[in-house]
């Protein structure tokens, strides 16, 4: 399973080593791990979102790192504040973006800084959320039972939530004896108010489980019960397992990791959540001002109709 992909600078001395660190910073990127040895020195600097992008065609842009910001044009500004060289000026390109390129210090290579200027050229639509954890508070409830595989649950959630940016101080985790128990902790963490998602981890087996159909449809429909109830998202990485190889593949081998998986899903929810709420104001307003005009549009209408 892969965990991180990185592009490796290694400039030849100090000064360029905290300039292009500078440079890095002042795009956005998130300090990460960093380290000091006999021999090197090193720091990540990490994005939320980050991997490699295989291309065909025409039009892209001519970069060795491709940097997708806010906005392109506020970059740009802070790009000439700190004197960065720039080798292409910003400007709209074809495929719905605003970029500039960037020369790194001592022939590195060149950065595409570039920003969408339309949402929805990507398919976005009001109200999707965004993988970033960033100012965000989460709630965890792991159970203990079957700890073997509900701790690589946990582990997989905790680093789903680092890597999305979310602060070890804004991440809470309470454990309980067995599932049975998530959806009463689930819900006293929900309506405490204090947190944007609540993450459920915990592994069922059918094997060793009395009434397992029974336990595992409570457990569900007790998380489900509390997300609707107290309107706080709820994610769902509780196994539900025949065998404990089967766990075993969930919990970081061949499946992946679900706790990785429903933290993600919570930090994506958690900005579902936040976005709707700022769509769902913006309609009531915008009807009312609807309404408001409508209204306006009649009055006037029956006072020409009066003067007529
Ligand atoms: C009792 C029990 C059993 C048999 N199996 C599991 C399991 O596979 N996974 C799990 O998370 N918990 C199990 N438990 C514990 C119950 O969830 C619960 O904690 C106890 O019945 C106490 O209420």
């Amino acid at each position: 399973m892969i965990k991180s992909v990185h592009r490796l600078y290694v400039p030849r001395d100090e000064a360029r080593f905290n300039a292009l660190v500078d440079l890095f910073d002042s795009l956005g990127l998130r300090r990460g791990e960093s380290w000091k040895g006999k021999r090197t020195r090193g720091i990540k600097l990490e994005a939320g979102e980050a991997g490699v992008e295989i291309g065909m065609g025409t039009g892209f842009p001519a970069a060795d790192l491709v940097v997708e910001v806010d906005s392109a044009d506020a970059a740009y500004e802070l790009a000439g504040k700190r004197g960065w060289k720039i080798a292409e000026k910003i400007a709209d390109a074809d495929w719905g973006a605003r970029l500039f390129t960037i020369s790194l210090p001592a022939g590195l290579g060149r950065v595409c800084v570039f920003s969408y200027n339309d949402k929805a050229w990507r398919g976005e639509v009001a109200g999707e959320g965004k993988l970033d954890a960033r100012g965000k508070r989460f709630g965890v409830v792991a159970a203990r039972f079957n700890a073997f595989i509900s701790e690589r649950l946990l582990a997989g959630a905790l680093d789903a939530l680092r890597r999305t940016g979310a602060e070890p101080a804004d991440v809470q985790v309470m454990r309980v004896p067995g599932s049975f128990e998530i959806p009463q902790a689930a819900r006293q963490l929900a309506a405490s108010g204090r947190f944007h998602a609540i993450i459920c981890l915990g592994c069922l087996l059918r094997g060793e489980t009395a009434h397992y159909e029974v336990i595992a449809n409570e457990v569900t429909r007790g998380i489900g019960q509390s997300a609707q109830e107290t309107g706080v998202p709820h994610a769902f990485g509780v196994l539900t397992c025949d065998t404990l190889e089967q766990a075993i593949d969930r919990a970081g081998l061949k499946g992946g990791n679900q706790g990785f998986n429903a933290a993600l899903a919570a930090v994506e929810m958690a900005n579902v959540a936040a976005s709707g709420r700022t769509a769902l104001s913006g309609k009531v307003k915008s009807s009312r001002r609807a309404r408001g005009s409508r209204r306006g549009a009649s009055k006037q209408a029956s006072r020409s109709r009066k003067r007529s």
